[in-house]
């Protein structure tokens, strides 16, 4: 009788103690599980005669209950002492200053908000963005494109091959962004008007090469499409980009296999100061190659050449990045440097529109 007494008071003491609901836990097991020892208690009430039943069976039924409660009620102490202490722990003081957010705090790299800046003006003028993989087939990179057989950018010099697959075919890093255009003209009817940015590879590393570069082409196919028109969206992009409200351009005979004629454009400069300056001066700097669009590449696109020109224009984007905005050493581009990105990089909500300023 006692013995039951005692027993209570040492398993509310332990309740009692109990610091958290995990070992509470193991004392609820201990005394009232299948094994514990109220339970054995409560077992033996089988082997009690009738008498010892009737006094002792409310004893231990009793015993038992009230063990259970001063469990529960010290699981729920417990309960609430924890929420209690998550409050305190997670107290947030709204009186701190805000921290800047990501789109604050981030810059777009100058090779990024250059091509935002292109493909702002050519938009303006009617022009579509075309993308395309990476990742080319000879064809499109060197076959529709008017590359004879053998011809020298062809060799593995230049051009980064992947493995043969299982057909043998040998993959390549594209080497210019024309593929995308030859993949345009196959799915679209002309009239077509897109410019066309990404990334571009040639095995050629040093101090102003790097194996993948940027580049921006554009291409427009129609009826009537010339040289005239051509000169015309050159000049009024390079007025646009340079931020300057004229500009002298000088188109020099060149030679490129899917243009005829083909032409590289200078244009005017002012190398004299510490920084070029862009419509003034007496110097002149290459920026873009350009041409009418090779009959054969037409007829491979399955387009007829009496009856549709085309002209289009290719120009490297790391370097006029440097030039516009005075960046000196071409590989910090691709450094991954975040003290070179703060003090280079664009503001993310500074989006270049004509109307709002391309670079302001
Ligand atoms: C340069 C010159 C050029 C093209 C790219 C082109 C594309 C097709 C057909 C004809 Cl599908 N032409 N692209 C034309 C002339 C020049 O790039 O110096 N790029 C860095």
């Amino acid at each position: 009788m006692s013995d039951a007494n005692a027993l209570e008071a040492e398993i509310v003491a332990s309740v009692a103690a109990a610091a958290d609901e995990a070992s509470l836990e193991t004392i609820r097991v201990a005394e009232l599980g299948k094994k514990g020892r109220i339970s054995e208690l409560l077992k033996g009430l089988g082997k009690m005669s009738p008498d010892e039943r009737r006094t002792e069976g409310p004893r231990l039924n009793g015993l038992r209950d009230r063990v259970q409660e001063a469990i529960s009620a010290r699981r729920e102490t417990l309960a609430d002492a924890g929420i209690a202490e998550r409050l305190a722990a997670e107290r947030l003081d709204v009186s701190l200053p805000v921290r800047p957010s990501p789109a604050a705090k981030g810059r777009i790299h100058p090779i990024s908000q250059v091509i935002d800046e292109i493909t702002a003006i050519f938009a303006d003028m009617g022009f579509a963005v075309a993308e395309g993989p990476d990742i080319e087939t000879d064809h499109y990179n060197f076959t529709a494109l008017n590359f004879p057989e053998g011809h020298p950018a062809r060799e593995m010099h230049d051009t980064f091959f992947l493995r043969a697959d299982a057909a043998g075919e040998r993959k390549l890093l594209r080497t210019h962004t024309s593929p995308v255009q030859i993949h345009t003209m196959e799915r679209q009817k002309p009239p077509i008007r897109i410019v066309i940015p990404g990334k571009t590879y040639r095995q050629d590393s040093d101090a102003t090469h790097s194996p993948m570069f940027h580049q921006v082409e554009g291409l427009v196919v129609d009826k009537t499409a010339n040289v005239a028109n051509m000169k015309w969206v050159l000049e009024e992009f390079c007025k646009a980009f340079f931020e300057v409200p004229s500009l002298n351009m000088r188109f020099r005979p060149s030679f490129f296999p899917f243009t005829e004629p083909s032409l590289e454009v200078d244009i005017q400069c002012d190398r004299s100061g510490a920084e070029v300056r862009f419509g003034e001066g007496n110097d002149w700097m290459e920026i873009l190659g350009c041409g009418m669009v090779h009959p054969n590449v037409l007829r491979g696109v399955g387009l007829d050449p009496d009856e549709y020109q085309g002209f289009a224009w290719g120009m490297g984007i790391d370097r006029i990045a440097m030039l516009k905005y005075g960046m000196p050493d071409l590989r910090a581009f691709f450094d991954a440097d975040v003290r070179w990105i703060e003090h280079y990089g664009f503001r993310p909500l500074d989006v270049p529109t004509l109307f709002g300023g391309l670079s302001a």
